[in-house]
């Protein structure tokens, strides 16, 4: 490679100089002339000014890097729920007002254009969208990240709702072309799979492999605030040889791109399924092909600047995001041991400096195992290699707790009950130098219950880190309206820092401020309104309580609660109409796993109650229930900023986080919830009076769970609660069929109940009650709903991320002057 000075336009960014970029790109970039330009052109076109303008932050800071030799922290996750890239891109770069210039004058509107772009739905809830939010407090710190995943050709499923019913269609993203990122052809690995290992002197070989190529796909991750930026880097799947050259000169055209088709199957789609775990071939191929691709980058990358692997574990930080790229341990020694020669000694001492790992759920169904049958057939020598690490850890394990069966068992890496089994779980625990849950209780709970064996043995392994959310996208980019109130009086420092949030309790009691905070509030809502009118037909009074339940639809986190408090509530009303009732418009929104059935069931009876509920002219605008289809990124920014209440009613010991539940605070939502995940830590820091806490705590289902929990006597000692199970038992909401919904029935009352919905349920009404009494009264409520965007200061990504760089990566900020 030559360095030679290029010459190079330095781009600024006043709304002249946007005007010629977008001119110039779309004329030489996209190809068309003004006339012939459809919006989504103007889209690709002021998408590529403003690339070209995050490109030389990008170079200069990958300059940096290198002449700093920095630590770099390497983020593999399976998922990243980015949504969409244009305007955030503008705000980091502060030319969101020079851009909406540029374009008016050129006939374009630019929200109208930004609506055309298709979310990066490259994930499935929770996870996914932590590793984005993660992502952009990287950037937004300067600390030297690279995030590393798959580029699925087809993301997250759309989702539409026909006859009340969850209808999947595929999320093609790519059609129009993806304006963002960077092809690197030139980045390539082979990456092999099946074949069988021989031990030879020299050491061991791994042959007689299939293999498929990996080709790297870049994206500039830009900060807010600072020149730094850092990298989002792809692969996607190539076949190693074109086509099947026999084939094809033989005239057998299908058997020549079958091949093909068959290799770079492997990042064609994402998989839609957050809760169980079916032994997919093509997913464990997935998750082996992205990590040994990025495990090779980044040996390369360390060896453009070492010689030695001598100062790796002080160069190198690699996080695993839950164990889906936990193939990564064994991949690194792999290519430490049997392609760079390193003694295994050696290297598994690195290996375990280099590792971190975060759990992100302890549903026992999502707990990663992979049949050892599979591994040996696709993957030999990285199954000898957990076997042998097993044996050394089950060998330590003894020493350390004498010979106890019981205990080897439960924390050998090798599941023997049954069809042996690999935990990925352990593998990752027992090689990460830190490992940690994603609120206090979830942590507590690894700690102490799930992996208590292992938290014995390494004690100074385990740790918290609290979930965080990114303040650009959650609420400056979402709600225009509250954060320019925000900034005209505290300022804009608390994009950077929301700590700042907290001069706005001094305002919280001032009436002026108060009701520009409810007319900003209010803005959003009949955005939403407006918006679910003209899409669906759905009609919602803006002056109702907008009660949102938005996430995955599943049992633990109980959509059916609040169902059955809906229909309670309708009851209520009916027999009662002439009562003076707050108003509600109850949102869900969500969708559910392919294969999950109870999912999509409770998905129907939403859409079902829904269709009684708001045609009953004795209820009129009382109570409104909408299941707003397709939930993803770019749908949340438009539901949370409207939401007066927001509903985070999981089963205490179940959510090990959430992170919608701070959004919505942020945006000025009361919650009403129960003691779980994050929310004991957000009722810690809006206060207890701001919040609705209702229902048993973890350790309280524990006991009721040991003590015989019995929810058929519930169901008969509540009349409401019963009214209501037997409307849906008897097809009240389902034109008589008394089908369509027995499961649900049986589920609660008859087979067990597991996420004791029926336990909870009074108290739950009894917090929906206080609920309306307080929005009865909008100073009140008003009042705490400012106290909850002061108090969301500690949940902002900046601060887990700092806390991840400094207690678990051990990195620094780049120097970026
Ligand atoms: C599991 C699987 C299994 C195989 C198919 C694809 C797939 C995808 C995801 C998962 C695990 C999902 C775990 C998850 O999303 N956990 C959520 O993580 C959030 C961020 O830490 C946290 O706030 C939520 O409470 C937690 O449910």
């Amino acid at each position: 490679m030559t360095a030679v000075d290029l010459e190079f336009d330095q781009l600024n960014s006043t709304a002249d100089a946007l005007r010629r970029s977008i001119s110039n790109r779309l004329i030489y970039g996209v190809g068309k002339d003004a006339v012939a330009a459809r919006p989504q052109d103007w889209l690709h076109a002021a998408a590529l000014a403003v690339r070209d303008r995050l490109v030389a932050r990008w170079m200069k800071t990958t300059r940096q890097q290198y002449e700093q030799d920095v630590k770099r922290v390497y983020y593999l996750s399976m998922e990243f729920l980015i949504g969409r890239t244009f305007t955030n891109a503008l705000l980091a770069l502060g030319i969101y007002d020079q851009m909406n210039e540029a374009l008016s004058s050129l006939g374009v509107d630019l929200t109208s254009i930004a609506e055309l772009e298709p979310d990066a739905a490259l994930g499935n809830g929770g996870l996914g969208r932590l590793a984005a939010c993660f992502l952009d407090s990287m950037a937004t710190l300067a600390i030297p990240g690279f995030g590393y995943g798959i580029r699925y050709d087809y993301g997250m499923f759309r989702q539409q709702i026909v006859d009340g019913a969850q209808i999947e269609t595929p999320d093609y993203w790519l059609r129009g072309g993806n304006s963002w990122e960077f092809p690197r052809p030139e980045v390539q690995y082979i990456v092999h799979f099946g074949g069988h290992t021989i031990q030879r002197d020299s050491g061991v070989e791994w042959v007689e492999t299939e293999h498929v190529n990996a080709m790297a796909y870049d994206t500039v991750i830009p900060g807010y605030g600072t020149s730094a930026t850092n990298t989002l880097r792809l692969w996607s799947a190539r076949a190693t040889e074109e086509l099947d050259l026999s084939a094809f000169n033989q005239g057998d055209y299908r058997r020549a791109v079958e091949a093909k088709e068959h290799s770079e199957n492997v990042s064609r789609l994402l998989y839609p399924d957050d809760s169980t775990q079916a032994g997919r071939e093509l997913r464990l191929r997935q998750e082996y092909f992205f990590v040994s691709a990025t495990m090779q980058d980044l040996i390369r990358r360390y060896q453009r600047t070492h010689s030695t692997f001598g100062r790796f574990a002080e160069k190198v930080a690699v996080h695993l995001n839950d164990t889906h790229p936990v193939l990564a341990i064994p991949e690194l020694i792999r290519l430490l041991v049997d392609v760079h020669h390193v003694p295994w000694d050696r290297a598994w001492k690195m290996v375990q400096q280099v590792f971190s790992y975060t759990n992100h759920t302890l549903m026992p169904e999502a707990l990663e195992t992979w049949d050892v049958d599979m591994l040996a057939r696709l993957l030999p020598r990285h199954l000898e290699i957990i076997f042998e690490i097993n044996a050394g850890f089950l060998k330590e394990a003894s020493e350390r707790f004498g010979h106890d069966v019981d205990v080897i068992r439960r924390i050998s890496l090798v599941d023997e009950f049954g069809q042996r089994r690999v935990r990925m779980a352990h593998l990752a625990i027992v090689t990460s130098q830190k490992v940690n849950g994603v609120s206090k209780l979830h942590s507590q709970l690894m700690e102490r219950e799930f992996f208590s064996d292992f938290a014995r043995m390494f004690p100074d392994r385990f740790t918290n880190v609290t979930n965080g959310i990114t303040p650009r996208r959650w609420l400056a980019q979402a709600s225009r309206p509250l954060s320019s109130l925000i900034d005209s009086h505290i300022g804009m420092g608390w994009r950077t820092d929301l700590f700042e949030l907290g001069k706005l309790r001094a305002l919280k009691d001032d009436p002026t401020f108060a009701a520009e905070f409810r007319s900003a509030k209010r803005r959003s809502k009949i955005r939403l309104a407006n918006r679910l009118l003209h899409d669906m037909g759905a009609s919602i009074h803006p002056d109702a309580l907008f009660d949102m339940q938005v996430k995955r639809i599943h049992e633990y986190k109980r959509q059916l609660l609040n169902v059955l408090h809906v229909i309670v509530r309708y009851n209520r009303i009916r027999a009662n109409p002439n009562h003076d009732w707050v108003p509600r418009a109850v949102i869900f929104a969500g969708k559910a796993a392919s294969a999950y059935k109870m999912a999509k069931t409770i998905i129907k009876l939403i859409g079902d109650v829904s269709a009684i509920v708001n045609n009953d002219p004795l209820v009129g605008d009382r109570l409104k229930v909408v299941f707003v289809p397709n939930y993803g990124v770019s749908v949340a920014e438009l539901l949370i900023p409207a939401a007066d209440l927001s509903e985070q009613i999981s089963m205490a010991g179940t959510e090990a986080s959430g992170t919608g539940n701070m959004k919505l605070a942020l945006n000025g939502a009361l919650t009403v919830g129960t003691m779980d995940g994050a929310n004991i830590e957000i009722c810690e820091a809006v206060g207890r009076e701001n919040m609705f806490i209702f229902g048993l705590a973890a350790n309280e289902v524990t006991e009721m769970r040991s003590s015989g929990y019995r929810p058929r006597q519930i169901y008969e000692e509540n009349a409401e609660l019963r009214q209501a199970l037997d409307q849906i038992r008897t097809g009240f909401f389902s034109d008589g069929d008394s089908h369509r919904f027995s499961d649900i029935f049986h589920t609660l009352v008859d087979w067990g109940d597991h996420y004791m919905v029926l336990a909870d349920f009074a108290a739950f009404a009894a917090a929906q009650d206080a609920v309306d009494a307080r929005f009865r009264d909008p100073r009140a409520w008003t009042a705490s709903a400012i106290e909850n965007v002061a108090g969301m200061g500690q949940f902002s990504s900046d601060r887990t991320i700092a806390e991840y760089a400094r207690e678990i990566w051990r990195v620094k900020a780049l120097e970026t002057e």
